[in-house]
């Protein structure tokens, strides 16, 4: 994308519009569930997290309150100094349980937050200067893996990486293992991870938990459009489409679309491209995979990690595993 963009209307973001381009342009037609979260998509993933039906956040809290000293105890094995990291720290509601806790057992730790949303990380210290003033906080701006590269191996003190809320279900297996041999290879053999998993259940539950009946998760999925049309310049009419999220029991895919009602063209500035829609043509926008112990066992092996310890919620629905870098 060489293009001169619209001041007015668009982002200087090339790879956002060229990502949109290929994948408007594919058949079947995708677009990543990254792109969901801007401002308004940040508000309204909070508001899915406060809905009864999304268990995901509840159930890892609950995991945190009940084995935060546990949890301490490998992190910081011997009182070892350890950096903790986390990755998509959002507003923190969970990590402050066991912040809190590490704080009150005066544990030699920094907190690192990393998140692609600036504002986000502000948020999240200005209330940490507040809840926890003792903690120190260093957050970092960026993706994931920009950050991944950043990361000194040579800082010889521990790193403790958490990827809590079942963000990995975002990835397919093969994209996990990518991302998760990434991580290993900016870590030293004994840091440790923590990685939430979303585990298989009645399929009724997971399907409710991504599409509540209050349409908020609709709204979540159907901003995305809106998204498109502030910052690229584009013409979704959000009338002409409508969400609609499936679930496989079998290889535990939790997938959502965008369907087009009608047949349709789109068109983008910032692509300076028009899209054609077929009438019930789906814009694939997210998986939410589901897990069971096999599954998360390979992801570990497969990426340079040893499973230590998978801890679990009473209902069973969620699982934190920790892994060491071997
Ligand atoms: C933030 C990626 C963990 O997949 O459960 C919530 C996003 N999508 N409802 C998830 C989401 C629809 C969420 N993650």
């Amino acid at each position: 994308m060489e293009k001169e963009l619209n001041e007015e209307v668009l982002l200087p973001t090339d790879t956002f519009a060229s990502e949109i381009d290929s994948g408007l342009s594919a058949s079947p037609k995708a677009i990543s569930s990254r792109y969901f979260y801007d401002a308004e998509g940040d508000r309204l993933f909070q508001k899915i997290m406060q809905l009864d039906e999304y268990y995901l956040s509840r159930a890892e809290y609950a995991i945190f309150e009940e084995h935060k000293e546990l949890l301490l105890q490998y992190f910081a094995d011997q009182g070892t100094a350890f950096h903790l990291m986390e990755f998509g720290a959002g507003d923190g509601w969970k990590t402050k349980v066991l912040l809190r806790h590490f704080t009150e057992q005066h544990a030699k730790f920094d907190y690192r937050p990393i998140d692609i949303s600036g504002n986000v990380l502000q948020e999240l210290e200005s209330s940490l200067q507040t809840e926890l003033p003792a903690l120190q906080v260093q957050g970092m701006e960026g993706e994931y893996f920009e950050v991944l590269n950043q990361m000194q191996k040579t800082d010889g003190q521990r790193k403790v990486v958490l990827f809590l809320g079942s963000n990995i279900g975002n990835f397919r297996q093969h994209q996990a293992i990518s991302f998760l041999s990434s991580l290993r290879a900016s870590l030293n053999e004994g840091d440790m991870v923590l990685i939430g998993f979303d585990m298989k259940k009645d399929p009724h539950v997971i399907r409710d938990a991504y599409d509540d009946p209050w349409g908020v998760t609709r709204d979540f999925n159907m901003n995305l459009l809106n998204r498109l049309n502030k910052e690229l310049g584009a013409n979704f009419d959000l009338t002409k489409f409508k969400h609609y999220q499936s679930y496989d029991p079998q290889s535990g895919e939790c997938k959502s679309y965008l369907i087009s009602l009608a047949e349709q063209e789109v068109t983008v500035q910032a692509t300076e491209a028009t899209y054609y829609f077929k009438k019930w043509e789906p814009i694939h926008v997210e998986i939410s995979r589901k897990f069971d112990f096999e599954t998360i066992d390979e992801l570990a092996a497969s990426s340079g990690f040893g499973v230590v310890k998978n801890l679990r919620d009473t209902d069973e629905y969620f699982t934190d595993s920790l892994w060491v870098a071997t």
